[in-house]
């Protein structure tokens, strides 16, 4: 297969898909905006062995010189958590524009998505994703993900959406673009933090075989978009909801006071709830990726059987 010219699949990852083995692609803002260095670099790494320990390959995904890695070595990933917040946080309008220029960029949900279909990757692991935020209905700011999700086949491992997002109106977004909102083991949306939401999603699922079904039927449908899997922070490291939504109301009023519009908000609200709530929440954040790192990794392992 003819790969895009701007790709670049790492040996490993290049070898695992023709041999059909199983892959699971990562994405590099949590890397580069989402968390402290070196804290950054450390998760980065221990998810990729927590991936391999399931049986799959990893492939965290970033835009390096302008070339689309599908695969980061280790040097790229020290490189990207060092650099930090000073890595383009590129969404799928930015990707041009860096390839042309030969620049760097951090994959979002968006663009890790892009780049693992260009590469014939179909599972994606990651911590929360980006949604409809609160006060859309005047702001317009709906995340780039969900229209993503609608558009490329590609399977997203998340722990739900953190409430900083609408999280009733990204559910409606999702429905109305034909995306599957998958509960591992609930009913229920898992708010990132916390297991629970109020929310109902479309379908509980209670285990990776059952979830590399529903994908395999919806590739085998010719359906073109993704599919959403919620799968809740484990209990022992979920964090109060007091807490986590008193810092959220207080990260929102700080980004409405200081006219925080754009590609910025997300990155300033997740910043301002992290400062806010201490290193508690960083503890829970990272719990919640490695637990979706193993459902991703096994769930590939399904998908390629
Ligand atoms: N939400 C989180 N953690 C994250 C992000 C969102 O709880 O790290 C990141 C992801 O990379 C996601 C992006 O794809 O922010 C969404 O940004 P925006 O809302 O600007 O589309
Ligand atoms: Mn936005």
């Amino acid at each position: 297969m003819a790969l895009n010219k701007y790709l670049d699949v790492s040996p490993e990852v290049a070898e695992a898909l023709a041999a059909g083995r199983p892959v699971v692609a990562l994405e590099s803002t949590i890397i580069s905006h989402g968390m402290p260095y070196p804290q950054n670099v450390e998760t980065a790494l221990a998810v990729e062995n927590i991936i391999r320990e399931n049986g799959a390959v990893p492939a965290t995904i970033a835009i390096i010189g302008g070339r689309l890695k599908a695969g980061c070595t280790k040097e790229e990933i020290e490189y990207l958590g060092r650099t930090g917040t000073a890595v383009t946080k590129a969404s799928r309008r930015d990707l041009a524009m860096l390839c042309a220029r030969g620049q760097d960029g951090a994959t979002t949900v968006t663009t890790t998505m892009i780049i693992a279909h260009m590469a014939g990757i179909k599972v994606f692991a990651t911590g929360g994703i980006g949604g409809v935020h609160r006060g859309a209905e005047t702001t317009m700011d709906i995340s780039a993900d969900l229209e993503e999700l609608a558009h490329t086949p590609v399977m997203v491992v998340c722990a739900g959406a953190k409430s900083i997002l609408d999280l009733g109106l990204t559910l409606e977004y999702l429905e109305t673009h034909g995306v599957p909102v998958l509960g591992y083991g609930t009913h229920e949306l898992p708010a990132f933090y916390t297991r629970h939401s109020g929310f109902a999603v479309d379908y509980q699922v209670d285990s990776p075989e059952e979830l590399a079904a529903a994908f395999r039927a919806s590739l085998e449908l010719g359906f073109d978009g993704g599919m959403l899997v919620t799968n809740p922070i484990p209990e022992e490291y979920s964090m109060d909801p007091g807490v986590i939504n008193a810092a959220i109301e207080e990260a929102l009023r700080q980004a409405g006071a200081r006219g925080i519009h754009g590609k910025e908000t997300t990155p300033f609200l997740l910043a301002k709830v992290k400062e806010l709530t201490g290193g508690d929440s960083l503890d829970s954040n990272i719990q919640l990726v490695f637990n979706n790192a193993r459902l991703a990794a096994k769930t590939a392992a399904c998908l390629a059987k």
